[in-house]
């Protein structure tokens, strides 16, 4: 474990390079950094330097806390219309032996095994499968509020949004107008990938593109609906790619206000058709971690999905800018166990999460989706506490 440095004004100080420096100035007088200042930091910047900025950063907003939820995952089918090239989860067709499409009972199902169970969300992400529609999923988000008006939905990606309001022929504002109605509560960060036309048209050229998905999620902030945003990183794009797609969202977020929490996703390169791309290190996912801090002023929350990251480096993020990883999950993940991640049974009990935050000295903090403080696990005995496991 590397320690976080608690002194970044010496750090700043030290620096040779003096962009680096005039930037690490900027940073530590609070002020916004500009898009070539994004660009040295990735160039330039060692892993020590930003870690310790970053993690000056993450301090100042939120000391040691480290949130967490208690969540299930839904994920409908993995038949997808699109064919995204980093995608090792898709399959065109349903009776392919690997494809799955759940009804709604079967949802209902999973739904129901969570009763008396402490979870707080259920997030739902999934292919495009071509049969399912706005009805099929206006229906699946009533019955679940029926059923557990408390459970917060997260659901649907705009591309999965953008293809079922297409087909029902509705605009963007009225589609999520009826999906909040519904039942909707707010949306994930899924889809975004990278939004530079170049880099997308090489790897996901069918599918819904930046001004598209900014634009459901831009909806969704003027309903009151506060959403995630993601990039897949650490394949064929440069850094300015990078900075471009944390810019897009900066610049929404100072419309709107209304993203929570920016989720770097690294690349995995299993069984994909880009699994001739080198999986990034662990020093350039750090880098990674702390430049999205760094960049992301506006943004309050910089997340970490431990599924796809593994444990250890997850700890390790918690250091270079991170203070959330994601929840329980509890149930068969399936995107990156494909894709190749260690994590191949992605659950982690409360305890198990709660141990994780605390072996490297951060405050663990329960919350809901919207950040609603929970329950701090700083004091809590883990063996008193049986709804913990
Ligand atoms: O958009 C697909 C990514 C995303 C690969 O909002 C891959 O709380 C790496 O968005 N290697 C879906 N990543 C998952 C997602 C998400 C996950 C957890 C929490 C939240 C949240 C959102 O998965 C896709 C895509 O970027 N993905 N294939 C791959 N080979
Ligand atoms: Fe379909 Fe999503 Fe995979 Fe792209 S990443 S092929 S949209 S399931």
């Amino acid at each position: 474990m590397i320690p976080a440095v608690s002194d970044p004004f010496s750090i700043v100080a030290n620096t040779a390079d003096i962009q680096l420096k005039q930037i690490g100035e900027k940073i530590l007088r609070k002020e916004r950094i500009s898009f070539e200042d994004g660009v040295t930091l990735f160039e330039k910047g060692s892993l020590s330097w930003l870690g310790a900025l970053a993690n000056w950063v993450r301090e100042q907003k939120h000391g040691d806390k480290t949130y967490f939820n208690r969540n299930f995952h839904i994920e409908p089918t993995n038949v997808c219309v699109f064919s995204c090239k980093f995608c090792s989860y898709s399959r065109l067709y349903a009776n392919r032996e690997e494809g799955w499409e759940l009804s709604i009972d079967q949802m209902m199902h999973i739904v129901k095994s969570y009763d008396g169970k402490p979870v707080t969300e259920v997030h739902i992400v999934g292919g495009v499968h071509p049969k399912m529609n706005m009805a099929f999923f206006i229906e699946l988000l009533q019955a679940i509020k029926a059923h557990r008006p408390d459970l917060h939905i997260k659901a649907f990606t705009p591309v999965e949004l953008d293809y079922m309001f297409k087909k029902a022929k509705v605009s963007v504002e009225e589609g999520m107008r009826l999906a909040h109605e519904a039942g909707l509560d707010s949306l994930p960060g899924g889809g975004a990938e990278i939004f530079h036309p170049d880099i997308r048209k090489q790897i996901c050229d069918d599918k819904v593109d930046a001004e598209g998905w900014l634009h459901i999620h831009k909806a969704a902030h003027a309903l009151g609906m506060l959403s995630n945003a993601t990039m897949l990183y650490g394949h064929i794009e440069a850094f300015k790619h990078r900075i471009d797609h944390m810019d897009r969202l900066r610049q929404l977020q100072d419309e709107t206000g209304g993203f929570n929490t920016f989720i770097p996703l690294k690349f995995r390169n299993k069984d994909n058709d880009m699994s001739y791309v080198t999986e990034s290190t662990v020093i350039e996912d750090m880098k990674m971690y702390a430049v999205a801090r760094l960049y992301l002023d506006n943004f309050p929350h910089i997340k970490a999905y431990w599924p796809m990251l593994g444990r250890k480096n997850a700890q390790l993020s918690l250091s270079f800018g991170v203070n959330d990883i994601d929840g329980t999950i509890d149930d068969s993940t399936k995107i990156y166990a494909m894709a190749g991640s260690e994590e191949q049974t992605p659950t982690m009990s409360t305890a198990d999460l709660v141990t994780l935050i605390r072996q490297v000295k951060r405050q663990p903090v329960e919350r809901g989706t919207l950040y609603n403080e929970i329950k701090d696990y700083s004091d809590t005995a883990l063996e008193a506490d049986p709804s913990l496991n």
